[in-house]
C-alpha cells in the first residue's frame, strides 16, 4: 500500500467541476463544414474520411439508454498536471453512459497499442490517481504511431478487447497521429473511433478552437512560485544574477507567462528573437546592458528568464538546425557510426552553417548534432543555454569594464525549471479543465465521432458556465517540413507578437528591467478564495480581456 501525504489524501476527495453543459444528457449540435489552417486541397486528399467535418457543441439533451461499449486510453509524450484527471473523467464519463462499459490504459505511450501491454483501469484503481500529478497510473512514452504496421497491429488488441474507441492524450504531434490513425481505421472501416485530447506543459497546442493546452496552467504556477521564491533571495541577497531556464520546447508561453507572473528584470522571448532577428551576441549585449544599468544604480543582482527553445530561434542556429535535420534523415546518415557523426554533419554543412557550428561552444554544437527526439525535434532541455547566455555576458561586461562602461560585480546562479513543475499535483483549474476533457470525451465517443479533438472553451469564466464540445483534427493541420519530408502536421502556436500577453510585457518590460519590481505568487493553493484558488493564467486572462 504506498504512503500518501495529507495533502494527498484531503486532495482525492476533490470533486472537480463540470460545465453544466455536461452535467446530464447531452445532444451534439454541429456547425458548418471546416477547413483546415493551411494546405487544404493536400491535407483534403490525405485525410478523405475525416476532413472538413464539422465542429460540435454539446448542450442539455434528452436522456436515452447506451449500449456497452469498452475504452482505451493512451497518454503519450511529455508529462504534464492533470492527465489522471482527463482519465478519471473520461473514466466516470464512460460509466455513468452504461456502468458495464470498460476503460483499458496501454501502458507506457503509444508504444502500449503496438506491443499489446495494457491494463483494466477499475474503480479502486481510478480512486489512487484522482487529482494527482503524474502520468504514473499507465505511463507515457514518446512512439511515434505513425506506420500502418502499427496500426495494424493495434487494431487486434483493440479488436480482442472489444475497444470502440481510442483516447489519444498528447501534444501536437501525438494529435497528429490520432488524426493518423483516426482516418487510416475509418478508411478500413474497422469500427474504431479516435478522439485526441490536447495536453502539453508548453502551451503550443492552441488556435481559434482550443484556448488552453492543460498542465500549462498549473507548471506555470509552480515555476512562478520557485521564481518568486528565487526573486526574493536575490533582492534579499543583493549579489547574484540568477539565470533562470525554463521548459518549453519550441513556443516561450511558459517563460512569458512566468514574466507575467513574477516581473523579472529580463525575459527572453524567443519568437520576439526570431522577429528581430537578433544573434546570440545582440542577446548577451541587451542583457550585460542591463547589468551595467542596474549596477550603476548600486544593483548588482537581477533575474533572467531564458525560453528553453532559444537556441533554436537564434536565425543563424535555426538555418543550422534545418540543414542539420536534412542532413541527418538520409539513409547514409543513419549508418554512421555514432563516434564519426559529427564530422559527417560537418562535411555536409554549407559553408555559412559550418562557421556557425564552429563558433558554438562544443557540447550545445554536439546537441544541436546528435540527438533528436522520435518525432525529429532537438533535444532543447538538454542544451544548458543559461550558463552559455551567463558565461558570455561575464565576457562582454569583462569587456565594457575595460572600456569604462560598467562598474559592478557579476555574479551568476544557474536554474532549470522543466520537470519540477511537469507533474505537480493539478491546481483547480487544471483539475476541472482536465476532468472536463475526459469527460467530453466520452460524449464526443457516444455521439459515434472520430478524428477529433476534445475541447473546452470560455475557461476564463467559472467551469459552470464552459462550452464543451469536438473540433475536427484536420482543421488545425498544415503541411511542414519534418525530417526533410513535407507532412500533415498540426501547426504550433507560438508566442504572437501582436497579442494581448506580449504586448502587455512589451509595454512593461523596461521598467522591471531597471527598478525591482517582482511579484511573489506563493505555491498554488487548492481550499481557499476563489481569487487565490481557481485563477486561470495571466496569458488566458488577457487574451479574452
Ligand atoms: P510534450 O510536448 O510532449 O508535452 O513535452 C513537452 C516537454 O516537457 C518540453 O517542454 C521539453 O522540451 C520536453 O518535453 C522534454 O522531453 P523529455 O521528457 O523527453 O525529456
Amino acid at each position: 500500500m504506498p504512503v500518501k501525504s495529507n495533502l494527498q489524501i484531503a486532495r482525492a476527495a476533490y470533486k472537480p467541476k463540470l460545465p453544466v453543459a455536461l452535467q446530464g444528457p447531452v445532444k451534439a449540435v454541429e456547425g458548418a463544414a471546416t477547413q483546415s489552417v493551411g494546405d487544404q486541397a493536400e491535407i483534403k486528399a490525405l485525410f478523405p474520411n475525416t476532413y472538413g467535418m464539422p465542429v460540435v457543441e454539446f448542450t442539455k439533451g434528452e436522456a436515452a439508454e447506451s449500449p456497452r461499449f469498452n475504452v482505451g486510453i493512451i497518454l503519450s509524450g511529455g508529462q504534464a498536471p492533470g492527465g489522471h484527471n482527463v482519465i478519471s473523467g473520461l473514466f466516470d464519463g464512460v460509466k455513468s453512459l452504461n456502468p458495464e462499459n470498460k476503460l483499458y490504459g496501454f501502458l507506457m505511450g503509444p508504444g502500449g497499442l503496438v506491443d499489446h501491454k495494457y491494463i483494466e483501469i477499475t474503480p479502486e484503481l481510478m480512486d489512487d490517481y484522482r487529482n494527482t500529478g503524474g502520468f504514473d497510473i499507465i505511463g507515457s512514452g514518446r512512439t511515434k504511431l505513425e506506420e500502418v504496421d502499427q496500426f495494424e497491429s493495434g487494431i487486434k488488441i483493440l479488436r480482442e478487447l472489444g475497444i470502440k474507441a481510442l483516447v489519444i492524450i498528447g501534444g501536437d504531434d501525438s494529435n497528429t497521429n490520432a488524426c493518423v490513425l483516426a482516418e487510416y481505421y475509418a478508411a478500413k472501416n474497422y469500427g474504431v473511433q479516435v478522439i485526441g485530447c490536447p495536453k502539453t506543459i508548453d502551451g503550443d497546442l492552441k488556435n481559434s478552437q482550443i484556448e488552453t493546452s492543460f498542465g500549462f496552467d498549473t507548471a506555470c504556477k509552480t515555476y512562478s512560485e520557485l521564481i518568486g521564491n528565487i526573486e526574493r533571495d536575490c533582492n534579499s541577497a543583493r549579489k547574484y544574477w540568477h539565470f533562470i531556464k525554463v521548459m518549453g520546447r519550441s513556443a516561450s508561453h511558459i517563460a512569458l507567462e512566468c514574466a507575467l507572473q513574477t516581473q523579472p528584470n529580463i525575459c527572453l522571448i524567443s519568437e520576439e528573437v526570431e522577429a528581430k532577428e537578433q544573434s546570440l551576441d545582440e542577446i548577451v549585449a541587451y542583457i550585460a546592458n542591463t547589468v551595467a544599468a542596474r549596477a550603476a544604480q548600486g544593483n548588482n543582482f537581477g533575474t533572467v528568464i531564458i525560453p528553453e527553445g532559444l537556441i533554436e530561434f537564434i536565425p543563424a542556429i535555426k538555418k543550422l538546425i534545418a540543414e542539420l535535420n536534412d542532413a541527418l534523415a538520409t539513409d547514409e546518415a543513419k549508418a554512421v557510426a555514432r563516434e564519426d557523426q559529427i564530422e559527417y554533419v560537418k562535411a555536409h554543412l554549407s559553408p555559412a552553417n559550418l562557421a556557425t557550428f564552429n563558433s558554438l561552444p562544443a557540447g550545445v554544437a554536439r546537441q544541436l548534432a546528435l540527438d533528436r527526439d522520435p518525432h525529429g525535434n532537438v533535444q532543447v532541455s538538454l542544451i544548458e543555454t543559461e550558463k552559455l547566455l551567463s558565461e558570455m555576458v561575464g565576457k562582454k561586461l569583462a569587456e565594457m569594464k575595460k572600456e569604462g562602461k560598467y562598474v559592478g560585480k557579476f555574479s551568476a546562479q544557474h536554474h532549470f525549471f522543466g520537470y519540477e513543475g511537469r507533474c505537480a499535483a493539478p491546481s483547480n483549474f487544471d483539475a476541472d479543465y482536465c476532468y472536463s476533457l475526459g469527460y467530453n470525451a466520452s460524449r464526443l465517443i457516444a455521439c459515434g465521432k472520430t478524428g477529433y479533438m476534445s475541447v473546452i472553451k470560455n475557461t476564463t469564466a467559472p467551469a459552470a458556465d464552459w462550452i464543451a464540445g469536438g473540433v475536427p483534427i484536420t482543421m488545425m493541420m498544415n503541411l511542414e517540413k519534418r525530417s526533410g519530408k513535407m507532412k500533415p502536421v498540426i501547426r504550433k502556436a507560438l508566442v504572437e507578437l501582436d497579442g494581448a500577453p506580449f504586448k502587455y510585457f512589451a509595454a512593461n518590460r523596461e521598467d522591471w528591467a531597471l527598478n525591482t519590481r517582482y511579484v511573489y505568487p506563493g505555491s498554488i493553493q487548492y481550499w481557499g478564495p476563489t481569487e487565490v484558488c481557481d485563477q486561470p493564467t495571466v496569458t488566458l486572462k488577457l487574451e479574452h480581456a
